[in-house]
């Protein structure tokens, strides 16, 4: 584990060499948040999510909130999904600013989501 910290560490501390060069004393953690969305900068950087843009496909929603968003909604219509199958399509509807593709985006449909009140859901799966 301690190695696997170090080498992931390392591929930050690269992407730190590209993309921030300018501040050679910022050196993103894999472990850390870097745009406080909620999802480690690694997570996000394995799943091609972006680790400094909370809302990757600018659809309204922070990248966290809507991942907890589909996987929800994802786990209530498919309950003979394994957990990977879950989080597999959960981080591409994340990905894809709207996805059932009706020309509005998901930040739109999802109308007064946020991350408070993703206990609150009704029985349909739907944000209150
Ligand atoms: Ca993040
Ligand atoms: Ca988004
Ligand atoms: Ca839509």
């Amino acid at each position: 584990m301690e190695i696997r910290n170090i080498i992931v560490d390392s591929i930050f501390a690269n992407l730190d060499i590209c993309h921030y060069y300018l501040d050679p004393f910022y050196f993103p953690d894999a472990q850390g948040d870097l745009d406080h969305d909620g999802l480690s900068n690694l997570f996000e950087y394995e799943r091609n999510m972006s680790i400094n843009d909370a809302d990757t496909d600018h659809d309204g929603i922070d990248d966290g909130a809507e991942l907890q968003y589909w996987e929800h909604r994802l786990s209530e219509l498919h309950s003979n999904w394994s957990e990977e199958q879950i989080l597999n399509m959960s981080v591409n509807y994340t990905l894809n600013p709207d996805v059932d593709g009706d020309n509005i985006t998901d930040g739109k449909e999802i109308k007064g989501y946020s991350v408070k009140i993703i206990t609150d859901w009704d029985s349909k799966g739907e944000p209150m």
